[in-house]
Parts: structure tokens; sequence; C-alpha cells
């Protein structure tokens, strides 16, 4: 087996080599391995300085985080870090990859850092709800400023060794592989007699006391609901009120308090999942097809989205359209995406430039689609619509090429059906704007095969998506559960919540926006179009809203109308529409209701068991492979709050008892609506939780 930490001499310096693929994260073994080789180290007569260095593609990548939440094993990382730190050789760290976390504390404890020019060096700590509690406030701070320790430590961000070595953080950027650089940058140390450097030694640069209080108020406003960004704050300005042990001290009581946070383990969860949701049996071990060359069939806001997505990352793409005018207007508008990625210093103009010249072809014959790898139809959402665009794709694509489309909701065995390689057809359903918004579902019909499933995953990764599979059904995973909270809140302000205090009482449960909000943004014309649909095949007890379609009769859109929800006469700060109110009390007063009132805690409560009621169903029904599916679903496509990790790990923090009872209340008022999804019932019969399921 090979030692996570390997030592060996090389003129007269002493590396340290961490060898745990694939990110050399700090475990118990590395942490220990560290330690045996410092000690080693100084006791060696035959080195005379100390360089610490990762194997493999990366320096370290931090603690290892599947040891959170789990009785900690010594020795402990900032112990590990100080006896770096009062090492009496000078320690150098070499960087390359990235040294993340307690991967960039190990370095920040190490006198002396030099970094290979793609290093990338960061504090991510605060992403997954904790702070760096190694010394990383104590000591970024030190070497930094007050300023730049803040930025890296509140956010989270990557910073490039460049910048590292502008704000103080690394010493220095020299070529070649890690030991090289380490070892030249070593030896110069040791030509010129420089000894060991203690960054705790480095007093703190003066600063306004202001500036945390404006911090804190800054990051608090920006990281609603969220504790870790705030108190990585108070951490920062420990460095600068007290002497450094005591400020080290307070660090891990800070610490010690995020980690036993729920946030801390949501966003852990998090972590895992988005890893977790691409590895499918189905998909083990399948080779995905070569896709170079990708159709995209309509140019609205989805195709041209889609198409921007796809050349943005490497894809060659051709767009086929009905009309002159259409083609014209979907260059243009994938022309406006490209533009803003130039304007946003995301893309340099020749290479957007080469992308509209060369890369990009808009038409209205399918035959230009003869050798394309892999078909995207984004065209308006009718089966007939569709079934005619899969009948001229069978015909016109190469034997190979994959088919797909980007339905939100209809049969996609249907559409398969029309073709003679039902095998090659999948759902993509892209979200908007889908070159920005991160989730893909790849929906697999009843005859998908796996190379094709495996190859809406392999797209989703060149497109830096995060890809979900979901099986059909009306609206698939997300849209699925969407139809029943949504449908949720509809039934609370029938009864007497008004769309507004819905809207406050979910941003207050970390949502971005609430549910009227999003109707107002998405238009609310979508949501008439989907009530016409699906009215002939509703029973009839279900209690379909009416204000929502009294609104639109009205021409009232949402904000593309400028009147919703909400009135959006000024679009910064849209107020409610005082119209509104009166469509709903015709609604209440046609059924005979008398409206009650409902607390913030009330509507959470039912429209979260709305959610994990219906997202039961969605796994039970196995649309959705695992419940983590669900969760990486509602996180990526629809605000779901990251630091609650998602509707189902919530729910199993919550405790799924609750959950039931909760859905059983309010079942006495409305058994139709609000039937126990079998599953649920399951598992708390089981005292068992959704994350059982998740391998
Ligand atoms: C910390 O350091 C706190 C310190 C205070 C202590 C007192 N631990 O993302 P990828 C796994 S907090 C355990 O697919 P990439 C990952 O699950 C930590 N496992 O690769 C995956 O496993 P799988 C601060 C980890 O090249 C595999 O490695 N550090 C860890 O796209 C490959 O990962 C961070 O937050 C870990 N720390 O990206 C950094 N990291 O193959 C977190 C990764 O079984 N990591 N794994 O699925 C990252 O941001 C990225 O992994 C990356 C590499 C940029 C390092």
């Amino acid at each position: 087996m090979t030692e996570p930490v390997a030592y060996s001499v090389t003129d007269r310096i002493a590396v340290l080599r961490v060898q745990n693929p694939p990110v050399n994260a700090l475990s118990q073994a590395v942490r220990a391995g560290l330690d045996a080789g410092l000690a080693r180290a100084l006791a060696d007569d035959g080195a005379d300085a100390i360089l610490i260095l990762g194997d493999g593609r990366t320096f370290i990548a931090g603690a290892d985080i599947s040891e959170f939440g789990k009785p900690l094993a010594a020795p402990g990382l900032p112990d590990v870090v100080n006896r770096i730190e009062a090492a009496g050789k000078p320690v150098v760290a070499a960087l390359h990859g990235t040294a993340l976390g307690g991967g960039l504390e190990v370095a920040l404890g190490a006198h002396y850092r030099v970094a290979v020019p793609g290093a990338k060096v960061g504090l991510p700590e605060v992403l997954l709800g904790i702070l760096p509690g190694a010394g990383g406030t104590q000591r970024t701070p030190r070497l930094t400023g007050a300023e730049a320790a803040l930025d890296m430590i509140t956010t989270g961000k990557h910073i490039s060794a460049t910048e590292a070595l502008r704000i103080g953080l690394i010493d220095a950027i020299e070529d070649g592989s890690p030991e090289e650089a380490g070892l030249r940058f070593t030896r110069r140390l040791l030509v010129e007699g420089a000894g060991p450097r203690p960054t705790r030694g480095i007093a703190p640069a003066p600063h306004d006391p202001a500036l945390f209080d404006a911090w804190r108020a800054k990051v608090a406003a920006k990281t609603r609901g969220q504790i870790a960004p705030v108190t990585c704050v108070d951490a920062v300005e420990a460095a600068f009120t007290l002497p450094f042990d005591a400020g080290l001290k307070r660090e891990r009581e800070l610490f010690s308090g995020l980690m036993a946070s729920p946030q801390r383990e949501g966003l852990i969860h998090a972590f895992f999942i988005e890893r977790k949701v691409g590895k499918l049996p189905e998909i083990a071990g399948v080779t995905p097809r070569d896709v170079a060359w990708i159709g995209v069939i309509g140019g609205g806001t989805m195709g041209a989205g889609i198409a921007a997505a796809a050349l943005l990352n490497g894809l060659s793409v051709t767009l086929v359209e009905q009309t002159e005018a259409a083609r014209g207007a979907a260059h243009a508008r994938i022309a406006g995406i490209l533009g803003d990625s130039v304007a946003r210093g995301k893309l340099t103009e020749p290479a957007r430039d080469t992308l509209l010249g060369d890369r990009l072809t808009c038409v209205t014959e399918y035959a230009a689609l003869a050798d394309a790898d892999l078909v995207i139809e984004a065209a308006f959402e009718d089966m007939a619509v569709k079934k005619t665009i899969f009948t001229a794709l069978d015909q016109h694509c190469k034997p190979g090429a994959i088919l797909a489309t980007n339905t939100s909701y209809l049969d996609i065995n249907e559409i398969a059906a029309v073709t003679a390689r039902p095998g090659d057809v999948i759902g993509l359903h892209f979200f908007s704007p889908a070159h920005v918004m991160r989730l893909l579902e790849v929906v697999v019909a009843e005859h998908t095969a796996p190379e094709v499933t495996a190859t809406g995953f392999a797209l989703a990764k060149r497109l830096k998506k995060v890809a979900v599979r979901a099986g059909v059904c009306d609206g698939f995973i997300g849209n699925r559960i969407l139809a029943s909270y949504r449908m949720a809140a509809d039934h609370m302000v029938l009864e007497g919540a008004t769309p507004y205090a819905i809207d406050a009482a979910m941003v207050d449960f970390g949502f971005a926006m609430g549910p009227f909000a999003v109707s107002d943004l998405a238009g609310l014309d979508i949501g008439w179009a989907t009530r016409k649909r699906l009215a002939p095949l509703r029973h009839p007890n279900d209690r379909i809203a009416k204000f929502a379609d009294m609104m639109c009769e009205e021409g009232w859109f949402g904000r593309k109308t400028g009147r919703g929800f909400y009135d959006y006469t000024d679009p910064k700060r849209p107020v409610p529409n005082p119209q509104v109110a009166a469509m709903i009390d015709a609604d209440r007063a046609a059924r005979g209701i008398t409206p009650r009132a409902f607390t913030a805690e009330d509507i959470q409560r039912r429209y979260m068991a709305a959610m994990i009621n219906e997202a039961a169903k969605v796994v039970g029904d196995g649309i959705a492979a695992r419940p983590l599916d669900v969760d990486v679903t509602l996180l990526y496509g629809y605000g779901f709050p990251r630091w609650r990790g998602g509707p189902m790990k919530y729910a199993d923090m919550r405790g799924l008892p609750s959950i039931l009872a909760d859905i059983e209340a309010f079942a006495q008022d409305d058994p139709h609506f609000w039937h126990p999804a079998p599953l649920l019932t399951d598992l708390v019969a089981r005292g068992a939780s959704f994350d059982s399921l998740n391998g």
C-alpha cells in the first residue's frame, strides 16, 4: 500500500509528498503522515529544509469532508499546522492544481509558498457551512491584510497563483513540476541563508475598525439566512483584536459552532450528492457516443440558450428555424448572448466572432443536419409539432445520431414512436436561460439505449451542467413536484393567505424568490396554458384556482407585461398589484370560503409538505432513481436553498414522522389533495430516512 506521505531527501531538502488520490484530502492518515514526516525531517542531519508537495493532479484539496460529523481522530489539523509552523528548519509548500481549505492552511503553516503557474488557491470552507479552522482565518490576514482575507474567506472563491502573489499569499511563481519548482525555490532560500519565517510572527496591518461591521452587513445581506459567512467575518476580526494564540482559540470556538450546525450538514450533503448524481448502474462502464456537432430545432429563448451553451463549450451548432425571418432572429439572439459573455469578460471579441462565423450555422432546411451527432428539439410544446419534427429528423439524420427533445412535460415514448430509432431518442430538459441554469434533466424513455443516456450525462458535463436522470411522466422530476407545491400555494391563497405573505414566508425559508414572484418572472401565460391543457384530465374534485385565469384574461402575464401578481411600473421595485386582491376575493366568494389567517410557519409547513409528499411519490414511482436526484433537481433548477441540502435532506433533518403528521392533519380538511405518499408512510413505519435509499 502507498504511504499517505512519502519521505525522500534531495539536495539536503527533505521532501514530504502527500499521496492520497484523487485530491490528497487531509484524512487522518495524511495528517499523521505529515506529522511523522516533519518529525523525521527535523531529526534528519542530512536535511536543512523541508518541502511539502502533493502527488498527482493537485496539492491538497482540503480536509477530508467525509470525516465531518464523525468523532475527530488525532492528530487534529490545527495541531499539525502549528507544528509545521514551529519547525526549526525552513519549510516550503509547493502548490499545484488546487490548494484549498485545510490544504492552503497547511501551506500557510509553512514558512514560504511557491506555486506553479496554473495553480489555484482558496478557502472554500464557507461553501460547506464552516470556516477555515486550522488557522486560516488568523494567518491569511497577516499575509494579505484584512480586505483580501475577508474577500477570500467569506466567498470561498478560488484565486489564481498570480492573484495570490499580488495579495501576498504566496512568495513566488515558478515554472516546472511542483517538485522542480519547490526544489529550485528552496535551494535559493538555502543559498541566501533564509531561516524559518512563521506567519504568526507577522503583525496584522493597520485597518479601519469599522471595516468588520461593514463586512458583516454586506455579507449578511448577500448570503441571507446563512450563518457561516458572517461567522467568517467574526473569525477574521479576531486576528486583529486578539493575540495570535487567543485568535486561534476564538477561531476554534467559532469553527466548532458551525460544525455542529444543520447548515453544515445540508451543504455537505449538497457537495456529495452533486458528485453522486451521475453515478448510475445503468451507465456504469458504458461509453458515450462522440458528440462534436449538435443540431438545435427552434431558435426561441430556449433554443438560442442551448445553442449558446454548446458554442461556449466548444461544440459546433446548426440551428434550424422555419422561416428566413426566424432564422435571422435566432442568429441575433445567440449573438446577443455571446455579446453578454464578451461584456462580462468571459469571451474575447475574436473568439466570439469565430464562434458566430465558423461554428454556428442557422438554416431553414433539415438536410443541413445530415452529419449532426445529436439534435435537440426546442420547438413549441405541442405533441403534433414534435411528431412532425421527429419524423423529419429520423429521415435526415445519420444513423447513430441522437434525437433529443427539450419538452418539459410531453410523453417522450410517444415522440420516440414516430421514429424508426426509439433507442436513440431521449429527453434533454434544459432550464431557462439554458446557457446559465445548471440543471439538465436527462429523461430516459422506455427504449432509450444506455449509451444514449450516457451521452446525455457526458454532454451535460461538457456544458458544465449537473445532469439528473428522470423517467417519463408529466413534468418529469422537477415540474411534477413544482405543480404540487404550486397547487398547495394556490390553495392557501384561496383559504386566506395572500400571495405576498406566501412569497415572503418562502423567501424567509431561504428561497431567492417566492412562488408568485417566480410565476410573474416565468410568465403567467405558461401556467395558464398548462391549466388549459390539463383541464380535460382533471378530477372533478381538483381545486383549481380561478384568480390566475382572471389575471391572464386581463392580459397580465407577469413581468413581461408590466403586471402580474406584482406591478412592475418600477421594474426594480415591484409592489403588489392592487387589483389582484379583488380577483382572489371573487374566487373565494364563489366557493363560499371565509378567509382565515396563516402564519409564516403555517405557510412553510404546507408548502414543504406538498413538495416532499410529491417528491416521495416521484421516487416511489421510479421517476427519480433516488431521493438525492430530487435534491439535486430542486437545488439546481428551482432555487431551493443549498444550505438546507434539498427537500429530502430537509425532511430527513426535520424528521419524517413530523412531515407525515402534517400531511395527515392537512388531509382532514382536504383529503383529495393530501394523500400521504406510500413511500413516506413506509419509511416512517420502518423508522428509516430518505437518505437510506441514496445508496
Ligand atoms: C476544510 O478543508 C476544512 C478545514 C478545517 C479543518 C480544521 N474530502 O470534485 P471532483 C472527492 S473543508 C473528501 O469530482 P474535480 C470527491 O467527492 C474542505 N473527498 O473532482 C470525488 O469523489 P468521487 C475544503 C473529496 O477535479 C473526488 O474527490 N476543500 C474532497 O472536478 C473528485 O472530486 C474543499 O471544499 C475532500 N475535501 O474537482 C474542496 N474533495 O470520485 C472540495 C474532493 O468518489 N473539492 N473529494 O466522486 C473540490 O472543490 C473539488 O473536488 C476539486 C477537484 C476542485 C478539488
